[in-house]
């Protein structure tokens, strides 16, 4: 049985729209999540009653924004469970997250003969900014052995770090195969010799509770247009230590203390990472992301992603000429697939003409294809929104697919 979050559908406009004379069915919240109301009516009327830039001038429409804007901050801090909002940095999202940590902290920490440990199911966004690190460094990459389900055991991670290992990263939960990574026994191994952790929470972070601190990690990124919230708009949350030590890597306007002809000196954080005039809009109506998030509760958004992982998953897998990527369970939110004989950009058309929105491809994810042995996948992505009609509809869609192509 399918928990039920009772009419939730209906705080999110898109939903009512029709696709190619059919209901919308959204399967694609992994690539974005759409928005409810309070989220859109939120962005609007800051731009219609408070917008002004933040942090430096001093009237009223300043001051309103401002505070907005560190609202937000608090929120978010408090929803990832930060010791305070100081550790809160607002980005571009995931990407731009994890590039800065591979920046700030990682050109100025690592040294020739370093290692980085990281999984083959990482996103791009996980993987290219460490290989571009490595190779400013001259540190190497080392990858955990994944088991055959696709899930990662922590002594495969063991297996990997060593007395030269410095960063340890892994996505929380993979954006294919909808695995939940064992993040705080990881954790704890990076520490054992001194290397940080850097978690990718693109997909975890929608659809958990998050708690830094009883992960025991030292960053997290994740992304707000995948948690109901506005595109353009992310986080990077570290400690604050780790923050303070490391070197900011956009330089301009709002980020400095003090500047000379020759020289500048950073402001406090968050502002040393924050150069430029931020996503201000953006920030807020991630805030407003996380209060529908929270009216709504953390726990049951799991269950419910869980479930209908869990229960596309059991369907998929019975019927004849569909191959299911990852483990049966415990899985979250995302369900792989192919169907023999069909390319996936195929099913995706027939799935469209239905009304029926999935993603087809590599998702961003090469290294994992390789290791699947395929060249792309479907994947549904499930959210709060959906229900068990959209497994129906997704399942009733594979069986008319494979009609359409014995053709
Ligand atoms: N990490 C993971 C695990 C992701 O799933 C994604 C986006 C990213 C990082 C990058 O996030 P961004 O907001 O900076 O782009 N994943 C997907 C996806 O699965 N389909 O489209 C985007």
């Amino acid at each position: 049985m399918i928990t039920s979050l009772v009419d939730i559908a209906g705080d999110f406009p898109i939903l009512k729209r029709q696709v190619n004379g059919h209901r919308l069915t959204y399967l694609d919240s992994a690539a974005t999540s759409q928005k409810p109301s309070i989220v859109i009516d939120r962005v609007r009327e800051y731009y219609e009653t408070s917008n002004a830039n933040v942090l430096r001038s001093v009237h009223t429409l300043a001051e309103e924004s401002t505070v907005a804007m560190e609202e937000a901050r608090e929120k978010i801090a408090r929803f990832i469970h930060a010791n305070s909002s100081r550790e809160v940095i607002f980005t571009r999202g995931t990407t731009e997250s994890l590039n800065t940590v591979a920046r700030a902290w990682g050109d100025k920490f690592l040294e020739a003969g370093d290692e980085i440990v990281l999984s083959p199911m990482e996103h791009h966004s996980n993987l290219i900014p460490w290989q571009q690190l490595a190779k400013r460094t001259k540190a190497s990459l080392r990858y955990i052995d994944l088991n055959r389900d696709g899930t990662v055991s922590v002594d495969a991670v063991k297996q990997q770090i060593t007395g030269r290992t410095r960063i340890v990263t892994l996505s929380a939960v993979s954006n294919v195969l909808g695995t939940i990574n064992p993040i705080a026994a990881v954790a704890k191994l990076a520490h054992e010799v001194g290397a940080i952790m850097v978690v990718d929470g693109a997909q975890s972070v929608p659809h958990q509770p998050t708690d830094v601190q009883n992960w025991g990690i030292d960053f997290l990124a994740f992304s707000g247009h995948k948690m109901l919230g506005p595109t353009g708009i992310g986080i990077l949350w570290g400690k604050e230590a780790l923050l303070e030590a490391a070197d900011p890597v956009i330089f301009g306007g709002e980020m400095i203390a003090y500047v000379d002809r020759e020289d500048a000196t950073w402001a406090e954080l968050p502002a040393k990472f924050e150069g430029g005039t931020p996503h201000i809009a953006g920030a807020i109506g991630l805030g407003a992301a996380v209060d529908y998030l929270n009216s709504i509760g953390m726990s049951r958004v799991e269950e419910h992603s869980r479930e209908l992982a869990e229960e596309a998953y059991r369907r998929l897998a019975n019927i004849s000429g569909v191959t299911v990527y990852g483990p049966p369970y415990p899985r979250t939110s995302v369900v792989a697939f192919n169907l023999s004989g069909i390319h996936p950009h195929d099913v995706s058309q027939v799935f469209d003409a239905r009304g029926i929105a999935i993603r087809a491809g590599h998702h961003c994810a090469q290294p994992l294809m390789h290791w699947l042995d395929v060249g792309s996948t479907a994947r549904a992505s499930f959210y709060l929104y959906n229900s068990a009609q959209d497994i129906e509809t997704l399942v009733d869609a594979i069986e008319a697919t494979k009609r359409y192509f014995k053709r």
